[in-house]
């Protein structure tokens, strides 16, 4: 050892010593001292448990037997470890349970120094409480009736109760609770069927325009009067409303992005409350280029001429020709920084080969979605595409929200299809723009593409090779 380091030493020694005060005069102040300055940052105490080590060797049993030292006299004693099991070299550990108490600071550190006067004993401490450490408390699995019952899977994630680990894991971003789950200030188009407005799980959904009331006039003059709730293109009036057989597909659809959550009934949306534009423009039986082309453009002008947060839209249909027309009202919508979320397509074909539009177009915009199973397969009749399917989402036996058909009143239901699958990814899209707000569309799309779940039967066939997981998309920085 070098004088250098003897040097340093001894100064060491030297500032502890002189940092230390005299035991024997402080030391039971020094005690109660330590304990209320643990208190006050917080800690709590079990009443009246002491956890005390003996020396090596001590004669713990007779000690305690004897109960020379007062607080110990009456106490209920656990060894929590023998010093004869130990591999440590040290004495036996006990728990000491005074039957008297020591709630207060004040007692316990008495109760402690009393011990400790016993040469035998090496320490006494509290049994401190201890707790876990959320950054916020969790937030309650959701009360809605089939999130319990175990039928909305595609909602779960691995961690969540009922669990599904090819779920979208929406479940898991609501259980976090770090940011309301209330996704009121995110704007979805929805280009489909009309919706039932009036449907208890999606009423706190539905847009309401109130840049145009109804009063017979085009207030905000985007050339529809009293767009209330959106447009009709098929009928070309503004009722999205018309009736169960009409409705269907939109209303199941309009559950899956942002049915209410945690209100006691139904199902829950992957984005609580998130508002639903609707540009209807199909009927049951479906619809054409040019009404969906003004559907596009009737969102597009909504965001740009009120400034409406609006990140997506959903496009659960398909087929035709291919269409520049509608190719540049996608641009259109791109140019806006909209994502057109889209389903792949129900033929269980390629469409790398051959193209199933509009989700096929290669517009930048664009996520075209594939649908798994709940054993995370692809579903049978999903299409598929290395270069123009994006990712995989759930998309059978999908348990959503449907207007009432017939006389049967129920008004959840389950469907199947890309229709399906489309949903849960314009959701992610809300709930993305929920948590981070402000991105632009392709940093969106760019984060559910990256964090996508490798998943073997998506692996050569999507862009993506996996299935949608929201909340590693929250989570992951996709630079
Ligand atoms: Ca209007
Ligand atoms: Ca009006
Ligand atoms: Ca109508
Ligand atoms: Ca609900």
């Amino acid at each position: 050892m070098s004088n250098n380091n003897r040097f340093s030493l001894s100064l060491s020694a030297l500032l502890f010593s002189s940092l230390c005060l005299p035991l024997s005069v402080h030391a039971a102040g020094l005690v109660e001292a330590q304990l209320s300055a643990a208190v006050q940052h917080g800690a709590r105490f079990k009443s009246g448990q002491l956890v005390v080590q003996y020396r090596v060797g001590a004669d713990t049993a007779v000690r305690l037997q004897q109960a020379k030292f007062a607080p110990l006299k009456s106490a209920q004693v656990k060894f929590l470890k023998r010093q004869k099991f130990r591999q440590d070299g040290k004495g036996d550990l006990v728990l000491a349970k005074l039957t008297d108490g020591a709630n207060s600071v004040g007692a316990m550190a008495a109760a402690i120094e009393q011990i400790k006067q016993d040469p035998a004993v090496e320490y006494a401490e509290p049994n401190w409480v201890l707790h876990h450490l959320p950054v916020t408390q969790p937030m309650p699995v959701p009360d809605d009736e089939f999130y319990l019952s175990g039928d909305l899977w595609g909602m779960y994630g691995d961690m969540t109760d009922p669990a599904n680990p090819y779920g979208s894991q929406a479940a898991e971003v609501w259980r976090t609770g770090k940011h309301p789950t209330d996704c009121s200030d995110i704007y979805v188009g929805l280009i489909d069927e009309g919706i039932m407005t009036d449907h208890p799980d999606l009423s706190a959904s539905i847009w309401q325009n109130t840049f145009d009331p109804e009063d017979g006039i085009d207030n905000d003059g985007n050339g529809f009067i009293d767009d209330v709730n959106g447009w009709d293109f098929y009928n070309n009036d503004n009722s999205i409303n018309d009736g169960p057989f009409v409705s269907f597909h939109g209303t199941h659809i309009a559950g899956v992005i942002s049915a209410e959550g945690n209100n006691g009934i139904g199902v829950a949306g992957v984005c609580w409350k998130a508002k639903l534009i609707s540009a209807k423009f199909m009927d049951f039986d479906g619809g054409d280029t040019v009404n969906a082309i003004k559907a596009i453009d009737y969102i597009t002008d909504l965001k740009l001429r009120h400034k409406l947060n609006i990140v997506a839209t959903n496009n659960s249909w398909g087929g035709g020709g291919f269409s520049q027309a509608m190719i540049d009202a996608i641009k259109r919508a791109e140019k806006a920084d909209i994502l057109f979320v889209a389903a792949a397509g129900n033929d269980g074909t390629d469409n790398d080969v051959e193209p199933l539009y509009p989700a096929s177009y290669t517009n930048n915009n664009i996520i075209s979605v594939a649908s798994l199973d709940q054993f995370g397969q692809r579903s049978s009749f999903s299409n598929f595409g290395k270069k123009s399917v994006d990712i995989a989402a759930p998309g059978e036996e999908i348990m959503s929200t449907i207007p009432p058909l017939f006389d049967f009143g129920f008004i959840y239901g389950i469907d199947s299809g890309t229709s399906m699958a489309a949903p849960f990814v314009t959701g992610a899209v809300a709930i993305y723009a929920h948590y981070h707000p402000h991105s632009k569309a392709q940093k969106i799309k760019k984060a559910i593409l990256r964090s996508a779940e490798p998943t073997p039967d998506f692996e050569s066939n999507t862009v993506s090779g996996g299935r949608l997981n929201i909340p590693n998309a929250l989570r992951k920085r996709h630079y």
